[in-house]
């Protein structure tokens, strides 16, 4: 190229870029690559750090109107100056502490509580009240109200989970405050939504038809550790039951149709005998998992490791999981799937 032709190529390309055009030909590789590049990175957080800053929390920070909840968010290296965890999805521990109560309010964002200890809080969801108690998954669907009340003279911690940067990112993110006086203070046993939709495979014929996030609040850790025991065992008595040679695994579901318990977030929970090493996986989307007993060597693309109860590790879009379980492992797994499966763009290796 003569001096000439680079001057006018130049000036073209500062006219372009004064008009806010971009030509294809200098943009090619990042537009397209060849297979997803994810700026999420694989992360850990020890439960022994989250848990000792969250009870800090609670002596410095108040909880009520305004700030809505005491929750600290994890924020992923790869995404940095937003509190998101991966791209789509939102992880963070909160912490009540004695009498406490986290007002009502609802948003477009879905959302989950995993209890990994503890117990003594109830989230009153549209007025229903619903226990939180430790191995529970409790949910709370898009445009529902929720608040929680600590009726204990013992603080609470869990894991929320939500698809905030996700509805950010679509900007389609409403929100409404509720009433300041708790809707309810009742601490039932079983909610309401348990009554109604929690008995296996009996659906409340009044209440049928297809809805597409699961009318059940609860699910809880006897019915999940009941589940994947039994799977264990028929594995054991020949019965081909496992995802894999001593690796079981449930979903939550939405009983109403059978798909994923929120429409947007897969949770699932998975158990890996002392010694199983999982084949390596990987798949399109990004996905946080949460040690809920037991402890492993996880590798995550280039990273290994540790972990044990109430470890978080974030597993970004096509980087390959390994899981090998140094004793008994149960894991919880929230991940965006759903929306890749809507969408026609999932994907998955079994060999890394
Ligand atoms: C929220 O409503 C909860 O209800 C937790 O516990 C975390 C983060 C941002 C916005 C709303 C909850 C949240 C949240």
């Amino acid at each position: 190229m003569t001096d000439l032709q680079e001057t006018t190529l130049e000036a073209f390309y500062a006219e372009l870029a004064h008009h806010g055009l971009m030509p294809l030909w200098t943009q090619r590789d990042d537009l397209m690559p060849m297979s997803p590049e994810p700026a999420a990175r694989p992360t850990l957080w020890r439960w022994a750090d989250l848990y000792p800053l969250a009870r800090r929390a609670g002596e410095l920070v108040p909880v009520g109107r305004g700030g809505e909840r005491r929750a600290i968010a994890l924020g992923n290296p790869g995404i940095p100056g937003q509190p998101y965890t991966t791209p789509t999805l939102w992880c963070a521990i909160q912490y009540l502490g004695p009498h406490e109560q986290a007002p009502a309010h609802r948003h477009s964002q879905t959302a989950f509580r995993f209890v990994v200890e503890g117990s003594g809080v109830w989230t009153n969801v549209d007025g229903d009240a619903v226990a939180m108690r430790k191995g529970d998954l409790l949910l709370t669907p898009g445009w529902h109200f929720h608040e929680h009340h600590n009726t204990t003279d013992q603080p609470m911690a869990w894991i929320d989970g939500l698809d905030i940067p996700l509805v950010s990112k679509l900007d389609a993110g409403f929100f409404e405050f509720g009433p300041d006086e708790l809707g309810t203070t009742e601490t039932p046993e079983r909610s309401r939504s348990e009554r109604l939709w929690g008995s296996p495979g009996l659906s409340p014929v009044a209440a049928l038809g297809d809805r597409p996030n699961s009318p059940l609040m609860a699910y809880r850790w006897e019915h999940t550790d009941a589940a994947l025991t039994e799977q264990l065992a028929l594995e054991s008595e020949g019965a081909a039951a496992t995802v894999e040679p001593g690796h079981a695994a449930v979903r939550y579901t939405n009983p109403a149709n059978g798909r994923d318990a929120l429409h947007r977030i897969r949770t699932e929970m998975h158990r890996y005998r002392a010694g199983t090493s999982a084949r390596p996986v990987r798949t399109v989307g990004s996905s946080v998992w949460q040690v809920f007993s037991g402890s492993a060597a996880v590798t995550i693309g280039e990273r290994r490791f540790e972990v044990a109860t109430g470890d978080l590790f974030v597993v970004p879009s096509w980087v390959p999981l390994t899981v090998e379980a140094a004793d008994d492992l149960d894991a919880f797994r929230f991940g965006d799937d759903p929306v890749y499966e809507a969408l026609g763009l999932d994907r998955r290796s079994e060999n890394g």
